[in-house]
């Protein structure tokens, strides 16, 4: 290798750990919910070099990038033995995803890819497009990823945007080997499919978004519950909507389920995305619900509104005007980080506590649907502040 060569891969690499070792800072408190980190915690910048170039100056001379990366979002996340895993959706220039484990030593910068993606083993039928990993601790042992399968729907030959959505299944115990487990049967498409980390009524629980296209969510009504006799063998046989989509919200176009929910003593605490239409397209915001420790599906606290929407830059991207999350972590302090991408180009995280989380979601009024009950609301809040605002103006009125 000529002292050149080896000057310009060096730069590159060097360039990257700048990149890499960045430290990364949390920002001021929005509405005492959450603060955001400065920066993304991973983008297309920090998939590995080797990933990229052919780093061998024979066969390329002029050090030009191979294989491009497009963007790195939506993420599945753990806590595993201390060490903070992130499951990343990789998207390359040839608009295929792929899966890529990448670890930090505190969750809020330092995330390094791991030496290789994700080695995903096939299902019996081949999909062409993997995405939105959710990781799940679940009792029996094992780490479950659930994530949408792909493939084009042959039924409409003649349309090359005839596609289906299907929830591959696979689980793991180290994350570097992976079982691959028989894709979700069900009667309907499905995207945004998650496990329950609990056994309920002894048998494995799935929250799961039923569509008619792969697009559209159609008469998909919303977040729905299954119970499921045999994960090896998984199937719907019957589904109830638990988190509906309504007219005029942040859910009208459609919903899904972002990450596991968490357990907490006031409920499992949900986090979910929620579409709806304007003029300039989607607009997906995150929103946060509750639902009773005793029952998973039932729904005890739906606050109105999103929880976290696209803000400055992140509103700009290959998909622009979006957040989605499929991946948080609950730390034993009671630390709630929240990894969110913005605009299917980028990852970044948030940190908040489930003690935030949880009396946002029990004391933030829900939407009633109406201008004129919003406006309801707004006057209670102020009824209740008035006689603190004399207090501290000293007006005796
Ligand atoms: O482009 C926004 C998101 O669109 C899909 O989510 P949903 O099915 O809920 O609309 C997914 O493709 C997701 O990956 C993507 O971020």
């Amino acid at each position: 290798m000529t002292t050149a060569f080896r000057d310009r891969v060096q730069s590159l690499l060097t360039e990257q750990e700048h990149l890499l070792s960045r430290p990364n800072l949390p920002e001021a408190w929005t509405d005492g919910l959450y603060r955001r980190y400065h920066h993304p915690v991973l983008t297309a910048a920090h998939v590995p070099v080797a990933w990229r170039y052919d780093l061998r100056e024979d066969s390329n001379p002029l050090l030009l990038a191979r294989i491009g990366a497009n963007s790195v979002f939506n993420a599945g996340a753990i806590l595993h033995e201390g060490r903070y895993l992130l499951c990343v959706r990789v998207e390359g220039m040839d608009r295929k995803s792929y899966f890529a484990m990448a670890e930090s030593p505190n969750g809020v910068d330092g995330f390094r890819f791991w030496e290789r993606p994700v080695a995903l083993p096939e299902a019996a039928e081949p999909a062409t497009n993997v995405y939105d990993m959710r990781l799940v601790a679940h009792e029996d042992g094992w780490v479950y990823g659930f994530f949408c399968a792909e493939r084009h729907d042959d039924a409409h030959p003649d349309d090359l945007s005839a596609a289906t959505a299907t929830a591959g299944i696979c689980r793991t115990r180290d994350f570097l080997t992976w079982e691959r487990l028989p894709d979700l049967v069900s009667a309907s498409q499905q995207r945004n499919v998650v496990l329950h980390p609990e056994f309920v009524n002894g048998k494995y629980a799935l929250y799961t978004r039923p569509q008619d296209g792969f697009i559209d969510a159609g008469s998909g009504g919303g977040i729905g519950w299954a119970l499921i006799d045999d994960i090896t063998h998984a199937r719907v046989d019957a589904q109830t909507i638990i988190c509906r989509r309504r007219y005029h919200t942040i859910t009208e176009v459609k919903n899904g389920e972002g990450p596991a929910p968490i357990r907490t003593p006031q409920g499992w605490l949900h986090l979910a995305h929620g579409v709806r239409g304007t003029a300039a397209g989607l607009r997906y915001v995150l929103y946060l619900y509750l639902t009773a420790l005793d029952d998973p599906s039932r729904v005890i606290a739906e606050p109105g509104g999103y929880f976290l929407a696209p803000r400055g830059v992140e509103r700009v991207g290959d998909t622009s005007n979006v957040l989605f999350c499929n991946g948080w972590i609950a730390e034993p302090s009671g630390r709630v980080l929240i990894y969110y991408a913005s605009s299917d180009t980028r990852l970044h995280v948030a940190e908040s506590s489930v003690e935030r989380l949880v009396d946002y979601c029990l004391n933030t009024p829900p939407d009633k649907g109406t201008s004129r009950d919003s406006v309801a609301a707004i006057n209670r809040l102020i009824d209740g502040n008035c006689a603190v605002l004399k207090t501290l103006t000293g007006d005796p009125a």
